[in-house]
């Protein structure tokens, strides 16, 4: 076995491999750039080595920074984590060249699997499914109109160097084919330089489910079966599960015998996973395999009890397989839920920022998170914006399930919008529940994943007050304990629990106005983590994100030519973010309040100027204290 390894990665898949390592009395080399000098994976490793800008073409993708530090800090072998330089050929002979083991398949099998034609005609001679279709050389267009005539509209047009879904193209009729092919190679060639083209049967809503393997150097080979992770969007998996949904035994074996059959075609060794689409009516066809660790491989290694990366680390060392077929069972379901820094609301355009909160669920048997940040670090726009993998495991789908709704809701995360939200009305969806899923899952149940309808708002607006009333009663009980110490700062007037009549609530992107009153519904089925802007709301019927707004000014947004504004809970002024005086505009930040380890900010309610602040930084306020006094310009 290895005595060192380096990492030729960052973030959560950097760490994820140290745990192991460390596990097994590996020491650890970590490579960062400049952005990442501070960064989990960097302090987690025995030995660190900056590798240059933050840019990854600068450093992550530089091979010869990775293989110099490999050498210069005496590491025998390179695990290079999932993207960067784990499928690069090129990478893997400049391993070998210096006598460093690359902890992958060989350089052989990663080229085999390069090009999509090239792959299908290995498999079909190894006797592995296909999808029906035309992958020759011969690429007159004329050649692949005809096959496609053949086998029957709709079909599929796809870039033989093609990943992601880019340079493929539908084509629904004979009279559309020309032009489609045409800008398919068009495309191809932009993005791959090569425009290679196959057809295939399109299959209509197939799942993608696949399979991971395991070979060693000894010619041993194992599946540890299957993951579905239909559920994508733009080709970007959003959450994965294992076992598939309403596998049976048979399709399995069938299913992992031909996955085997792929690996050994191409003389793999370490781990692997062969994609399959899979139709309605229970038949698979290889799609591509995978010659690299999967970001997915949690779910995996949570059903099979087994730790990938150990397998790794043995097969890359010579050693033989931990077990064989017989060996591997699976124990219940696990789900991964991939929690981004992105805006669904904002077609999940990539978000930036820094964690000013980060709290993940308890970890525990059943649920797990891999992640490579800690509160305080900052989502660059260097690497992927993602945040965590959150896991979860139980005996059975449906409580697996619960525990990602449960886990999901109780995850806090401050400072920058992420997908949480999303991911759970995804989770709590009918036919998500149902495990009824496919390729085309989110487009087709969009309504019912971005609930932010008139009638959802309804439902959510007693619920939010009944949440902003629970919040200021557990914050009476904090300031109450607090005042029961002689000479506490804390012991202060204030203004919770004094009754009101009306609550402002901003739910979404609606402003409702609640009477207080009446009688609100009881939140034992709802969950409700604070943020920086207000709190989040996960109910049976979805997730609202909620904002209590002053009722002095939130609504009646006429009376704003004088007045002051409160401060929304006890806490400490941070700072004062305008001059007095100054003219503002309408949503300027004026003041930044630090409440329970949260910053909340009080921005201009209109147009105007700030005429006094009565707190300076460092005061305690109590909640519902007037901040500042605000002049609204006249119109
Ligand atoms: C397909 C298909 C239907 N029929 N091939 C998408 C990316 C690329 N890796 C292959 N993809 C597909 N190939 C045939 N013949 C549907 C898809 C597809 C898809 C596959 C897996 C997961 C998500 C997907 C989303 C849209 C389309």
């Amino acid at each position: 076995m290895f005595t060192k390894i380096l990492i030729a990665n960052r973030g959560e898949i950097a760490c994820r491999i140290i745990k192991t390592a460390k596990a097994m009395g590996i020491a650890t080399v970590a490579v960062y750039s400049e952005t990442d000098r501070n960064a989990l994976h960097e302090q987690l490793a025995d030995e660190s080595v900056a590798i240059g800008p933050s840019p990854s073409n600068e450093s992550y993708l530089v091979s010869n920074k990775l293989i110099q530090a490999a050498l210069d800090t005496g590491a025998q072998a390179i695990h290079p984590g999932y993207g960067f330089l784990s499928e690069n050929a090129e990478f893997c002979r400049l391993c070998a060249a210096n006598n460093l083991v690359f902890i992958g398949p060989p350089v052989e099998a990663i080229l085999a699997m390069g090009s999509k034609s090239a792959a299908k005609t290995i498999m079909a001679d190894a006797g592995v499914p296909l999808v029906p279709g035309y992958h020759g050389d011969d690429q007159n267009p004329e050649i692949i109109k005809q096959a496609a005539n053949n086998m029957g509209y709709p079909v599929l047009l796809k870039a033989a160097a093609g990943g992601g879904g880019k340079g493929m193209r539908a084509v629904y009729a004979e009279g559309e084919f020309d032009e489609a092919l045409g800008a398919a190679k068009r495309e191809a060639l932009n993005s791959f330089n090569d425009d290679i083209m196959l057809v295939e049967k399109y299959l209509l809503k197939p799942r993608h489910v696949e399979i991971q393997v395991f070979c060693d150097s000894h010619g041993n080979a194992v599946y540890l079966f299957e993951r579905d992770c239909s559920v994508q969007r733009r080709h970007q998996k959003v959450i994965e599960e294992a076992p598939a949904p309403g596998m049976t035994d048979t399709l399995r074996q069938q299913m992992g015998e031909a996955a085997i059959k792929a690996a050994l075609a191409i003389n793999y060794e370490g781990a692997g996973t062969v994609e399959f689409l899979l139709d309605a009516q229970g038949e698979f066809f290889f799609m591509e395999m995978n010659t690299r660790l999967q970001v997915e491989h949690p779910v995996t290694e949570m059903i099979s009890g087994q730790d990938l990366v150990e397998w790794q680390l043995r097969v890359a060392s010579g050693e033989p397989l931990p077990c064989s077929q017989e060996q591997l069972t699976i124990n219940g379901h696990a789900f991964e839920a991939r929690i981004y820094a992105e805006d669904p609301d904002h077609d999940f355009l990539p978000v930036t920022g820094r964690l000013t909160v980060l709290q993940p669920p308890r970890e525990s048997a059943h649920v797990r998170v891999d992640t490579g940040v800690v509160e305080g670090d900052e989502v660059s726009i260097y690497y992927d914006p993602m945040i965590a993998k959150l896991i979860v495991w139980d005996t059975d789908r449906d409580r697996a399930l619960q525990r990602l709704t449960q886990a999901l809701s109780e995850y806090r995360i401050g400072g920058l919008t992420t997908n949480i939200g999303f991911l759970y009305n995804l989770a709590i969806s009918q036919a998500f529940q149902n495990g009824d899923v496919d390729t085309g899952y989110i487009e087709e149940h969009e309504a019912e994943i971005f609930r932010q309808r008139d009638r959802d708002i309804d439902y959510a607006a007693p619920l939010a007050a009944a949440a902003i009333l629970k919040l200021r009663e557990e914050q009476a009980a904090i300031n109450a304990s607090r005042s029961a110490e002689p000479n506490s700062p804390w012991h202060m007037n204030n203004s919770w629990g004094l009754p009101q009549p009306k609550l402002c609530i901003q739910i979404q992107r609606a402003e409702v106005s609640i009477v207080t009153n009446t009688t609100l519904p009881d939140l034992t089925n709802s969950n409700i983590s604070i943020t920086e802007s207000g709190f989040d709301l996960f109910t049976p019927e979805g997730f609202f994100h909620c904002t209590e707004v002053s009722p002095d000014l939130g609504l009646d947004t006429d009376n704003t030519d004088g007045g002051s504004l409160r401060a929304p809970m006890h806490g400490t002024v941070v700072s004062l973010l305008v001059e007095m005086g100054t003219p503002v505009s309408k949503g300027d930040t004026l003041l930044v309040m630090e409440a329970m380890k949260m910053e909340h900010t009080i921005d201009a309610p209109a147009d105007g100027m700030v005429t006094e602040f009565y707190f300076q930084p460092g005061d305690l306020v109590d909640g519902g204290a007037d901040l500042l006094a605000f002049a609204g310009s006249e119109k």
